[in-house]
């Protein structure tokens, strides 16, 4: 175990310091850093061990109980996602199980659509209410037209449920608005696609290269503790970044590129790793197809070439290609998740595949690695999901050919549209799609053709106040989900169990959609009489032992070869069963199949292109109304380059200077709520950057309403991905203004 506990303050507080900018509120992450390390021996608790549902990781978390109460939340040390340390986000969990903003009992639209007028109903009339609107949605329209979207783990009852009732349209906005792109770039390029976790080898590379992916800001758990392991080892970190992120604060090589030309700089790295023969010249002979027309495709893609596009010197090009391809093998380039972008994201993210195939790095210690799960017997049920339509979410005749899952924005789309065909009831679980989808305006269109609208959350987000139906589900800490069976480098299976009591009327994601299966006639899809039967059968019929996997919270497998060096022999689950260099998929669909740059229009003078990103101590949207972690971070800010700053009409009388507030207007005249500036140097000029998830609008969520600012409701124009139907959010445009007094 090389990461000490120093070493994840370190990074921990840098990455406090940076976004609020603040001693006392580095201090303060700090020191929930600190609280995490606490030994998990109690004075008088109960300890019981679940997994962490702040966002969507699932560390293994060992929860504290005194006196019925939740008193603190730490890393469960058998756990491998958090091996004992949780992120900031993690320990906050109880600001979640106690917040007084919680939906606490069933409720029915009494009022307009969106006006948010609910009457408190039992939930047995709530129920009713919601199988018999669907049952009669069903005789009018098909099953079809029901759409289920939904995010986290316990949506998988819900999943259940909308297939055993007739409908394949289930989308996650995980897909579209998240990792869409980078499946679809290493399905076509290795066969295997990305996954969650990552197949990558952080801890053993010699050298890091994240193309935006910003860990540390970023806190997906395992890999920033990775992280900080890889760079206590001497590591070398390339960032390419418009922003100097907290990873870029660890790098050898930042290269502030100018936003979306990334494609022409790995082009241009490939160009020299060819030309000057640095690429793994027997790897590449045994496993990759395509190479000969890779090398004439990037013959004339020079750092001279790259260098106007992406405003990177040629030498800083070729000095960081000659570092990246000298760590070969263990050189790993991280895949990115959120990669929805500019709408060529598939592109980008195939050029980030192929340059791992030349760097040797599939199935390379330090590199792309395999990952395994553990055999996990079924409960038996009756058949479901069998004979259902073709999903609603793709325009016809032209497809998205490459999409793997269903499209959340594709479900928006015919909902408006009527197109291919209509949908009429969205089931919206643990999704906030009205700050998830791009432009919000067209989401509540598309909501106001709905004949009905279910949510279940634990919070009155704002697709809350959309609904007609509102579920309130007990949070993570006060129920049972399924098992989770992680594909991962080190196999395991996960238990989610009650910590206390469900709070005030919630109940349980399973319960709820049980008792729907009930009243709908399709309760054989859920058979078992409680998910704790469930769980039981399952790991008993599995061979594991059930006593151990409630107590640990976790169930390891066995050590399975996840590289070569421990003797993996490499295979690929492409046409060709080679890497595909060259994907003769994406050529005969008129794809292209070799990445190609392509230029994105750039802002109008006066405007800034507006980009997003995380902050450590939140997870979207999601986490703002928590106590524990508001008291963090209240309010988001916008990042003006200094010189910029000083060039903005209307400030000619008093620069703007950090702290000022100020409102964007976007290309189409829409505005923001007031936000803080950040002026700083660690930003382009030609770009603003907040972090996604604060400006709530929604009546009840009391604590974060009106703080900071939205940038889903900035984000107007997307650009869809010909390739996968990804929404690339990036290409909005903004000027800044003085708010007003
Ligand atoms: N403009 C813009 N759009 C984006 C992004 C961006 O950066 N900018 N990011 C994109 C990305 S990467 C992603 S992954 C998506 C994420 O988008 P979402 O999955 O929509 O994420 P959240 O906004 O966190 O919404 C989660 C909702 O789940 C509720 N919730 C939390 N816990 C539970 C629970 O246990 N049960 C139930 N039933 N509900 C729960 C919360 O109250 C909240 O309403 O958004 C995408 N959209
Ligand atoms: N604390 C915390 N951690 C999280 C989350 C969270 O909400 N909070 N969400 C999780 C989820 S669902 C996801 S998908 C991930 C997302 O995290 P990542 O996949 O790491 O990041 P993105 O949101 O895609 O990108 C943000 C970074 O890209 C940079 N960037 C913007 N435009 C460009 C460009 O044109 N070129 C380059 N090279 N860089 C650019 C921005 O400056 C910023 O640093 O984070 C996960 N981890
Ligand atoms: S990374 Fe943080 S928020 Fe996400 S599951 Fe792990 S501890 Fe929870
Ligand atoms: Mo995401």
């Amino acid at each position: 175990m090389a990461l000490s506990r120093r070493q994840f303050i370190k990074i921990g507080s840098v990455a406090a310091g940076a976004v609020v900018g603040g001693e006392l509120l580095t201090n303060s992450v700090c020191s929930l850093h600190a609280h995490e390390f606490v030994d998990p021996g109690t004075d008088g608790d109960t300890i019981v061990p679940t997994f962490c549902e702040l966002c969507f990781w699932k560390c293994g978390v060992l929860a504290h109980v005194k006196d019925g109460r939740v008193t603190k939340i730490v890393g469960n040390p058998k756990h491998p996602l958090s091996n004992g340390r949780l992120c900031p986000r993690g320990t906050g969990g109880h600001g979640l199980l106690y917040d007084p903003d919680r939906l606490k009992k069933p409720m029915i639209r009494t009022s307009r659509r969106g006006e948010q007028v609910f009457e408190e109903v039992s939930w047995e009339r709530a129920l009713d209410e919601v199988a018999s609107r669907m049952q009669d949605i069903k005789a009018r329209h098909g099953a079809e037209a029901l759409a289920l979207f939904t995010h986290g783990f316990g949506g998988s009852f819900f999943s259940k449920l909308v297939k055993g009732y007739g409908s394949p349209n289930i989308a996650a906005p995980s897909y579209a608005q998240c990792r869409g792109p980078r499946e679809a770039a290493f399905e076509i390029t290795d066969g295997r696609g990305g996954g969650s976790p990552e197949g990558i080898d952080i801890r053993n590379a010699g050298c890091i290269t994240l193309i935006g992916a910003h860990l540390g800001e970023n806190m997906h758990n395992t890999q920033v503790q990775e992280f900080a392991d890889a760079i206590g080892n001497g590591a070398d970190v390339v960032v390419v970044d418009p922003r100097y992120s907290i990873a870029a604060g660890k790098a050898r090589y930042w290269l502030p590129i100018k936003p979306g030309t990334d494609i022409a700089l790995l082009l241009a790295w490939m160009n020299v790793i060819i030309t000057e023969k640095r690429y793994d010249v027997e790897y590449i002979d045994k496993y990759a197809e395509g190479f000969e027309r890779l090398s004439k495709h990037v013959e004339d893609k020079t750092p001279e070439w790259a260098y106007p596009l992406t405003g990177i010197k040629p030498e800083l090009i070729r000095n960081s290609a000659r570092l990246i391809s000298g760590h070969r093998p263990n050189s790993l380039i991280h895949p990115g998740r959120h990669t929805t972008w500019y709408g060529d994201d598939t592109q980008r993210l195939r050029a980030v595949a192929i340059l791992a195939a030349l760097l040797g790095s599939y199935g390379r210690k330090g590199g792309f690695i395999l990952q395994s799960s553990m055999d996990l017997p079924k409960y038996p049920s009756i058949k479901n999901g069998d004979g259902l339509a073709e999903s609603a979410d793709k325009p016809t005749p032209s497809h998205y050919p490459m999409a793997s899952e269903v499209l959340a924005s594709g479900l928006c789309d015919a909902t408006i549209d009527g197109a291919p065909y209509e949908a009429k009831a969205w089931m919206v679980y643990g999704t906030n799609l009205i700050h998830a989808l791009p432009n919000p305006q067209r989401t509540i269109e598309a909501i106001q053709k709905l004949e009905l609208l279910v949510a279940i959350d634990v919070l009155p987000a704002e697709i809350v106040g959309w609904a007609d139906i509102v579920l309130p589900e007990s949070t993570y800490l006060e129920r049972y989900d399924d098992l989770w069976s992680a594909t991962y480098k080190e196999p395991f299976i996960a238990v989610r169990q009650p910590v206390v009591e469900p709070m005030y009327d919630s109940k349980p994601g399973w319960w709820i959609a049980k008792e729907l299966a009930n009243r709908l006639g399709v309760g054989g899809i859920f058979p078992w009489k409680d998910p704790l039967e469930n769980i039981t059968y399952r790991l008993e019929k599995g061979g594991y032992d059930v006593d151990a996997a409630l107590r640990d919270g976790v169930i390891l497998g066995d050590h399975v070869p996840v590289s070569t060096d421990e003797g993996l022999e490499l295979r690929f689950d492409t046409p060709s069963g080679k890497i595909e260099l060259f994907s003769q998929d994406m050529e005969m669909a008129g794809l292209g199949g070799l990445p190609d740059y392509t230029a994105h229009d750039e802002p109008p003078p006066g405007m800034f292109r507006l980009l997003t990103g995380r902050a450590p101590m939140h997870t979207f949207g999601r986490t703002t109304n928590n106590r524990v972690l508001g008291n963090l971070m209240d309010e988001n800010e916008v990042w003006i380059n200094v010189m910029a700053a000083k060039a903005l009409p209307g400030f000619e009388d008093k620069p703007l200077r950090t702290g000022d507030y100020v409102v964007l207007e976007n290309q189409d005249g829409v505005r923001s709520n007031q936000v803080r500036a950040k002026v700083t140097e660690r930003i382009r000029g030609d770009a603003v950057f907040m972090v996604h998830g604060f400006g709530h609008t929604a009546k009840g969520l009391t604590y974060t309403r009106n703080k900071g600012a939205s940038d889903s409701a900035l984000t107007t124009r997307y650009k869809v991905d010909p390739v996968m139907g990804g929404t690339g959010m990036n290409v909005n445009f903004v000027r800044v203004m003085r708010a007003e007094a």
